[in-house]
């Protein structure tokens, strides 16, 4: 059996509370430090104060009843202060579970149950859909709080639980112990995933596997120095990426994290060059937007350094393009999955391999394996990637069986990604077997589409694929859709069906295609490589 190994050196496992490991400061970054600045509003917090208030806000929900193992759901785009009201909870040995900005009522409802979330803090402006999803999960108006500093029709901020400025640092709540096998076993963060197949799931990640994660990226970051750095969060801070690349990481770097609540050019932009923002984490779209808009002459982006782009794939003639274009910034492309933590192969700045997701992180074994035999895929061709290490979830939440489906019994976690690697240890990824569609970057579940499409009485049956849409450097779903006898709905009815039903990034922007009949094995699978297949020859005639 073949294995593939990092080559850095494995790197020491931080089996502690995350909390305590995000904070301890390898770069003793003084107090008074910047951490945080919101991007629009130059609100600034410092890293003294972020420790103070996360203390302060772990106080006030331990004062509400919050107890060990609890949910917390944050539901909001990004916030300068959201990593506090996420550590708040993981300190006390509890749990955050991050929900998508723009889900709609039904969307939250399943992850507040399948969670089993008991508080809320969201954003005034979702507050409509929290206060409808919490009173059908029975979670109490009193345990939802919000964002910002300003009440709204009764629902507090979260800061108006805390304990008063002048309460001694030794009576705020201090970050449980969790110190050897606890930190492997107790659930800090919920995000959630459809995997390989299905409906979307929770993956529970422990404080090691964030921890652990956190710590294995750094090697393959420290070819350039230093590793503190003015950081921008763009991308979402309930997606994976976000919480362990913009607040995990960057606040265990003591780097100044500028946080952008929604992404638009002018304001992106206008980031960068106003705080001379030297790191970005990004996803191929923003790429193409950095090579391509007109716009982004009229900014000074002379600051940048180092871009990862990850989530989804970044074709090489985009990121050469970008190197091209600003040859002052290093790149390169990092791969990952919720299941992992999320990163497994991550590229290096300043020997980029264009089109390669990198190399394996330290402590990580990675397999390739032909998925028709269940052997090592032979030298030179593809295989689905398989991951082992300290970053592979703890499991899928009330989910054995899917948890058994995607963790083998020695531990390696199927990824569905297929790749290649060349003689150094590069991997490509070529492929993806799995049903996932990544719009953006953001996950969209064909299963999920297909659910809500068959439930309309108009529509007999349905299959939904991604397909490329290279203008916009991204996947889009399309659906396969069967009429119901007798039905004359149009393909314009069914996206507009779909859109009123789901959150924004799963409409059907790859379109609508009236079939007879949906393709399917004797074991009523949908062929979606049939489905595939076929657009691929009518693209190619
Ligand atoms: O579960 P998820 O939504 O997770 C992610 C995580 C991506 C990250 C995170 C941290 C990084 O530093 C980083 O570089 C990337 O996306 O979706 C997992 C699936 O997304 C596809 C692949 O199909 C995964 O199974 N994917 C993720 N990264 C890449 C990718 C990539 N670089 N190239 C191609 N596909």
């Amino acid at each position: 059996m073949t294995i593939y190994r990092s080559p850095f050196h494995d790197t020491k496992l931080p089996s502690t509370n995350a909390y305590t490991f995000t904070t301890s400061n390898p770069n003793n970054a003084p107090d008074s430090q910047v951490l945080l600045i919101d991007a629009l509003t130059k609100k600034r917090i410092t890293y003294g104060e972020w420790k103070r208030d996360t203390r302060r806000f772990a106080t006030g929900l331990v004062n509400n009843g919050f107890k060990r193992g609890d949910v917390v759901a944050v539901f909001s785009f990004n916030q300068y202060d959201y990593s506090i009201v996420v550590f708040a909870p993981i300190l006390l040995g509890g749990i955050v579970t991050t929900v998508n900005s723009a889900y709609t009522v039904p969307e939250l409802i399943h992850q507040l149950e399948d969670s089993g979330a008991t508080f809320i803090v969201t954003h005034p402006e979702l507050l409509a859909t929290a206060v409808e999803a919490a009173k059908k999960v029975g979670i109490p108006p009193q345990r939802i709080y919000l964002f910002g500093e300003e009440a709204v029709n009764g629902f507090k901020p979260y800061s108006s639980i805390f304990p008063p400025l002048s309460t001694p640092e030794s009576q705020l709540a201090q970050p449980v112990n969790l110190d050897g096998e606890p930190a492997a076993t107790t659930t800090a963060v919920i995000c959630y995933s459809s995997g390989t197949t299905g409906k979307s799931k929770g993956v529970e990640l422990t404080h090691l596997n964030l921890c652990s994660n956190a710590a294995q990226v750094s090697p393959t970051d420290s070819d350039m120095t230093p590793l503190q750095t003015v950081h921008l969060a763009v991308l979402p801070l309930y997606h994976i990426y976000g919480i362990q690349m913009c607040m995990n990481v960057a606040i265990f770097n003591a780097s100044t994290t500028v946080v952008l609540p929604k992404f638009n050019p002018v304001d992106f932009l206008q980031a960068i060059q106003e705080f001379k923002v030297q790191t970005m984490n990004l996803v191929p779209p923003q790429i193409l937007m950095l090579v391509k808009a007109p716009i982004v002459d009229k900014y000074d982006l002379s600051s940048v350094r180092r871009i990862t782009s990850g989530a989804a794939p970044c074709p090489p003639e985009l990121s050469v393009a970008l190197v091209q274009k600003f040859p002052h910034i290093y790149f390169r492309q990092g791969y990952g999955m919720s299941e992992l933590s999320p990163v497994s192969h991550a590229g290096l700045y300043t020997s980029p391999v264009h089109g390669s997701i990198g190399v394996v992180a330290p402590n990580c074994e990675v397999r390739l394996v032909d998925p028709e035999t269940g052997m090592d895929a032979a030298p030179g061709q593809s295989g689905e990637i398989w991951v082992r290490g300290p970053n592979v979830m703890k499991g899928y939440r009330n989910n054995p069986k899917a948890t058994a489906e995607t963790i083998d019994k020695d531990g390696f976690l199927h990824t569905g990604d297929i790749a290649t690697v060349d003689r150094h240890g590069h991997f490509f990824i070529v492929d993806r077997m799995k049903e996932l569609i990544k719009y953006k970057g953001f996950q969209v579940a064909p299963a999920e589409l297909e659910a809500v499409l068959v439930a309309n009485p108009e529509i007999g049956d349905a299959a939904v694929i991604g397909v490329e849409n290279k203008a916009e450097a991204t996947e889009v779903p399309l659906a396969f859709v069967v009429r119901a006898p007798g039905s004359t709905i149009t393909e314009q009815q069914v996206s507009d069906y779909v859109a009123s039903k789901v959150a924004n990034h799963k409409k059907l922007r790859g379109g609508v295609r009236f079939v007879e009949i949906i393709p399917k094995s004797a074991a009523g699978k949908i062929l979606r490589k049939d489905l595939r297949a076929l657009v691929a020859q009518e693209k190619a005639t």
